[in-house]
């Protein structure tokens, strides 16, 4: 029997549905049912760990999964965890999958005089990250308490339990609800693929290598887009100049007009609506923006 290969996923939570899509995307076929911790893909011998994002770490590290989703802020706490106890790293990084951004960010009150890192010197932090933040205070030659709370670490302030927090940060609506001002970035986080060092099987590895491979595929599509449109001939170099990262156009004529032509192109950054109305002001029309399902190149 080929051994399976064992991902760790998160159950519930900001990382779940990016994750389930994106190897969904990946051509996976699995049925996630209600509560159950393991499921089977039907397609591959791959099986999928749903648990708390906090528990991905040590199931990689330990050899217990062969590898995993999670944000790149969980996993260098853990990291930084682990290496107190094994020197040795216990995970690779695959591939950073450009999901789940978020920065962990330093924020102070609103009315706080703060003049660079040397401001938080003997103040008390409140946070869910503390080995980050020491390692990020260390650098900076800074010496402050920590307070170390599992969740609502912005309420903490307002409470008079800390006089600053470290905490993720993604719109920046949290802070304002609570009066806080980012004054530093400790760290830019985005969803990542791992592996454990544990060996795996030739075949484990092979499937992990195909999912990489597969994941690239998918993100350099879901950037690019197929763009069609009608254009006047005398306006077709001026309105291809607008489009982002365009790669050799196809020009077909248009029945029944001999002065405009059928334009068919792959943007490669997107497109913005700005570029659409530049383009419609350059006299394209009919503009029709698909999205990609797949690039093999
Ligand atoms: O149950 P489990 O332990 O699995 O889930 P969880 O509650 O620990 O994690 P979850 O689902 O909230 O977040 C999972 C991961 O999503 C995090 O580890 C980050 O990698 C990523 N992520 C991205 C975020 C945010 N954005 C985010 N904004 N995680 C948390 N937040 C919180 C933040 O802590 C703060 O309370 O959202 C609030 C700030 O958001 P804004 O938009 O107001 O700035
Ligand atoms: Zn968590």
């Amino acid at each position: 029997m080929i051994p399976r290969l064992r991902l760790a996923l998160q159950k519930k939570g900001r990382l779940a549905q990016d994750s389930i899509s994106l190897l969904e995307r990946c051509g996976l076929q699995f049925y996630v049912k209600g509560n159950a911790l393991l499921t089977h893909v039907q397609n591959f011998p791959i099986d999928l760990l749903f648990v708390r994002d906090d528990d991905i770490p040590t199931l990689v590290f330990d050899g217990l999964c062969d590898g995993g989703i999670i944000g790149s802020n969980v996993l260098l706490e853990a990291e930084l965890e682990a290496a107190l106890r094994f020197p040795q790293k216990k995970y690779q990084s695959i591939l950073p999958l450009d999901n789940c951004h978020c920065r962990l960010m330093i924020a102070v009150p609103e009315g706080m005089s703060y003049a660079g890192p040397a401001s938080l010197e003997g103040k008390r932090i409140a946070t869910s990250y503390p080995l980050l933040l020491a390692d990020y205070l260390t650098k900076q030659h800074v010496s402050a308490q920590t307070l170390f709370l599992h969740g609502s670490v912005e309420v903490a302030p307002r409470m008079g339990m800390a006089d600053a927090i470290c905490d993720l940060v993604s719109s920046g609506q949290t802070l304002e609800e609570n009066k806080l001002v980012a004054v530093e970035t400790i760290l830019e986080s985005q969803a990542i693929l791992i592996r454990g060092v544990h060996s795996i099987s030739e075949q484990q590895q092979e499937l992990l290598d195909m999912l990489a491979r597969r994941i690239q595929a998918v993100q350099h599509a879901l950037k690019r887009k197929y763009i069609a449109f009608h254009a006047p001939k005398n306006a077709l170099e001026s309105i291809c100049q607008e489009l982002p990262g365009v790669e050799s156009p196809t020009i077909l004529p248009l029945p029944g007009d001999p002065d405009k032509v059928v334009v068919h192109v792959v943007s490669a950054e997107g497109v913005f609506w700005n570029t659409l109305e530049t383009i419609q002001s350059l006299g394209a029309s009919s503009i029709l923006i698909l999205p990609i399902e797949k690039i093999l190149e």
